[in-house]
């Protein structure tokens, strides 16, 4: 990911025509367009080829299966253009090495969730974060998802990463502060409804990068 405006846009919405017309619109401010499941399941798989070749891709399936499944899911977003591609760590070193792999094959890059940004991932996650970030690192991943919602976690999980790439959703909408999260050690927000959702999208987001500037 060429690191320009240090946004991704998390385009969940659910019409291929929105999508469309928020990835021209935004594209310029924004270094990769994230696509999940509200608009792959929406629109179809095709999505992922039409907003390919308007702006870099980071496919988020947060894909968390065995190896062969992993490879599948992997392989059909690959195919269809996607840049990068977002897996859980706590399926295990297997699983993830089957994305690792997989993106290899395509020189794409794979992010690998380490904590969550909702309050439910202090149940869980939270107590888990700092070993499925050296999970990451073991694999030899490109770089993990920290959230904005806790920027001292990101200082930790920086910690562990050393010089990998740290992509921070949960500012905005979530409550997290833009800057913050960069201060903590974020490489990239990532960035949903508080900018597509807005009156003026443009403007939205150029307060996004104003604020981290
Ligand atoms: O700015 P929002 O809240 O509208 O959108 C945030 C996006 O980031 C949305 O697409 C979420 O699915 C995603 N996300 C989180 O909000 N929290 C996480 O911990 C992880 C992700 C994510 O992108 O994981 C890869």
């Amino acid at each position: 990911m060429n690191r320009k405006t240090r946004l991704i846009l998390a385009l969940d919405v659910t019409s291929r025509e929105r999508a469309l017309f928020l990835t021209e619109l935004l594209k310029d401010r924004f270094d990769a367009i994230k696509i999940g499941y509200p608009l792959i399941l929406s629109a179809g798989p095709g999505i992922v080829q039409e907003i390919s070749k308007l702006a870099p891709v980071i496919a988020d399936l947060k894909i968390a299966d065995i190896p062969n499944t992993n490879r599948l899911i992997c392989e059909a977003v690959l195919e269809k253009g996607a840049s990068g591609i977002i897996a859980h760590a706590f399926p295990g070193m297997d699983s993830l090495m089957a994305c690792i792999d997989s993106v290899a094959a395509y020189g794409a890059d794979l992010y690998v969730v380490t904590e969550m940004s909702h309050p439910g991932a202090e149940q869980f996650m939270a107590p888990l974060a700092e070993d499925l970030a050296r999970l990451a690192v073991n694999v030899n991943a490109a770089g993990v998802v920290a959230p904005a919602t806790r920027p001292e976690k990101i200082k930790r999980i920086r910690s562990i990463i050393g010089n990998r790439i740290i992509i921070s959703p949960g500012v905005g909408a979530q409550g997290g502060s833009a800057l913050q999260a960069i201060r903590a050690g974020a490489d990239y927000l990532i960035v949903g409804r508080s900018v597509f959702e807005a009156d003026d999208p443009k403007e939205a987001a150029n307060k996004v990068l104003f604020e981290i500037v």
